[in-house]
């Protein structure tokens, strides 16, 4: 398997039940008034990046009106220009913001996933859809394999789905569990004893971007960070 059939086996994804008919409503009803006339994607979010990528970004899930309507990570919404600002102004991304396909968009180095792929009513995911979803994760990390090297994830589910992914792949994993917080780093081992660093980051909604809980220098601290 590669990581194309990956996404094209996620993308027709119809595991939750609640997920599976919320993407849809979006999709076919729930467009706000600007989106008018756009056709949405309406599926689970694929991955997004560099398929050699050494780092990986576990984002929460695909927001409504974004991920949910353009079918790339993190684009085309707030959180997204935040996010793919941050990954232009610290060498990851070739571009400053992300449009949708076709905007010639490429990311170096740099991978992004979503802890849950599809779209969730409030960015609220079920711990049984998070548990589910947690699958389609660790395969994820399964196909980047021995390059990776640390992963980075925006808030605490996608660092809670990470445990969860990994565990099940039997990596080396600290107990007591490591907590999340901005910043926070805990250290992985993959079962051939590969190290990955695990490193957490205020998600880069508008709740937090807005409020200065997290701003750009925090965040492209954290990214330039995951080089070292
Ligand atoms: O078709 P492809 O070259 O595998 O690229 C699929 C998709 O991944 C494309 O939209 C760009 C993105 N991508 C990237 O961001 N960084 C890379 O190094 C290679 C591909
Ligand atoms: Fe499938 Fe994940 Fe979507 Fe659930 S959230 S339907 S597991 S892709």
């Amino acid at each position: 398997t590669t990581l194309e059939d990956l996404d094209a086996r996620v993308s027709v994804c119809r595991a939750c039940t609640r997920l599976v008919e919320w993407r849809e409503t979006v999709a076919r009803e729930g467009r706000r008034a600007s989106f008018a006339g756009q056709p949405y994607w309406g599926r689970p979010g694929p991955s997004f990046g560099d398929p050699d990528a050494d780092a990986l970004i576990v984002g929460l899930a695909p927001a409504a009106n974004g991920t949910n309507r353009t079918g790339r990570m993190f684009t085309g919404d707030a959180s997204g220009d935040f996010l793919y600002a941050a990954l232009h102004r610290t060498g990851y991304a070739t571009q400053p913001t992300s449009v949708g396909a076709g905007d010639g968009l490429e990311l170096r180095g740099i991978r992004i996933v979503a802890a849950v792929r599809c779209a969730p009513p409030a960015n609220a995911p079920t711990p049984s859809e998070r548990a589910t979803c947690a699958t389609w994760l660790g395969r994820d990390l399964e196909l980047l394999g021995e390059r990776l090297r640390v992963i980075m994830t925006l808030g605490e589910i996608g660092w809670k789905g990470v445990l969860a992914a990994t565990s099940a792949l039997r990596w080396d994993v600290p107990r007591p569990r490591p907590r999340f917080g901005h910043a926070a780093e805990a250290e992985l081992r993959t079962p051939a004893g590969v190290a990955v660093r695990l490193v957490g980051c205020y998600h880069v909604s508008p709740h937090n971007t807005y409020t200065g809980r997290l701003t750009p220098a925090m965040l492209d601290d954290v990214l330039l960070d995951l080089r070292t």
